[in-house]
């Protein structure tokens, strides 16, 4: 079945290629074609026995079909190898029996790491943990917290208004201090606990804001609290989280629901050892850790706590902030970015 006729050869060969379904058949093909005892390479056998004038015609003719064929077959082959590939991943991605993706850093993530470490220090010198919701009402963050209808914290670009109205609040909390309120309004003195949870501020985000971030508020309030006991408390706080070490400072301050107010530093724990210019402290030795005071008369009015000999300490402070002390992190945004090979690390 040898012919020199390009133009049989051609259709010959389109019609086996339409009918071919599978690899093994565009092997075939291109073997009965294009291979040592092909179609072709045995009508390029009868070129020798041709008049010198037709040669050149014909073993030109002979290439532009085997270019032809050839392209042709690779195409195919390529199509199928994909067709095949695709199908055996189809296959393998809804196999429920298979195995899952090997975990990455199992584990918790350093802010909730640091937020439950604060917590056990807090719960080992008796206090008990209080949480409360994160939409809140204008009175209980702001108002019973001695901050006026016209203080600057309440401006639409520190706080997020919120307008459903089935909602029982109007504002996303600004601190977790109207945890403490409500704990104040429904149960009596001696209270110690600690408020731990999120809360939000309008703000732009850079290395050291998020408008979501994380706080832990202690209150203490009985007959007797002086400003000796927070001393002491945040002092045993401090050793405990950054290391026996570390030396506090009380530096006056103003938040208004306390007086009087300070806030709280310690020893800075980059530069200890050296005596060249620190970045972390500036050179000052000492890094700001939180806030903190004696609560002020008119949250206890507020609240409804009226007996004269009760007096109370509180403080807040940042977990991102602390966080970033203890680890020595420069940018905030190293916590919300997911990026393993950060939160590997801890
Ligand atoms: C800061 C400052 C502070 C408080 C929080 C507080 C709560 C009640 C009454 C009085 Cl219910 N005070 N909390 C007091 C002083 C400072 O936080 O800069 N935190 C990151």
């Amino acid at each position: 079945m040898f012919t020199n006729n390009f133009s049989d050869i051609e259709e010959k060969f389109n019609i086996q290629f339409i009918a071919i379904e599978s690899l093994e058949q565009t092997e075939e093909l291109s073997k009965a074609y294009l291979g040592k005892k092909g179609v072709l390479t045995a009508l390029m056998e009868t070129l020798k026995s041709l008049p010198q004038d037709e040669k050149q015609a014909f073993g030109k003719s002979i290439n532009i079909l085997k270019s032809k064929i050839n392209a042709k077959l690779l195409q195919k082959k390529t199509a199928l190898e994909e067709k095949e590939l695709l199908s055996k991943l189809l296959q393998e991605s809804s196999d429920p029996t298979l195995p899952s993706a090997p975990l990455i850093a199992p584990g918790s993530h350093p802010i909730n790491q640091v937020l439950t470490e604060v917590c056990e220090i807090f719960t080992a010198l008796g206090f008990s943990i209080a949480e409360g919701p994160e939409i809140e009402t204008d009175e209980n963050n702001f108002g019973a917290l001695n901050i006026p209808e016209h203080h600057p914290a309440r401006d639409m670009h520190d706080t997020f208004y919120i307008t459903n109205p089935n909602s029982t609040g109007n504002l996303l909390r600004t601190h977790t201090s109207p945890v403490q309120v409500r704990v104040m309004r429904s149960q009596n003195p001696p209270i110690r606990i600690i408020a731990p949870g999120k809360v939000y501020r309008h703000e732009a985000v850079d290395a050291t804001h998020s408008s979501v971030f994380h706080q832990v508020e202690g209150l203490v309030v009985d007959e007797g609290i002086s400003f000796a006991d927070l001393k002491g408390t945040l002092d045993i706080f401090a050793r405990n989280f950054f290391g026996e070490k570390i030396k506090t400072r009380f530096r006056p301050s103003y938040f208004p629901f306390v007086e009087p107010g300070a806030e709280v530093d310690i020893t800075c724990t980059v530069c200890a050892n050296t005596k060249t210019y620190c970045p972390v402290c500036k050179g000052t030795g000492w890094i700001e850790m939180l806030g903190a005071g004696m609560v002020h008369p008119n949250v206890f009015k507020a609240v409804g706590y009226l007996d004269p000999k009760l007096t109370g300490f509180a403080f807040g402070m940042g977990i991102e902030r602390i966080c970033m002390i203890r680890y020595g992190i420069s940018d905030m945004r190293l916590f919300y970015e997911n990026n393993v090979d950060f939160l590997k690390q801890f």
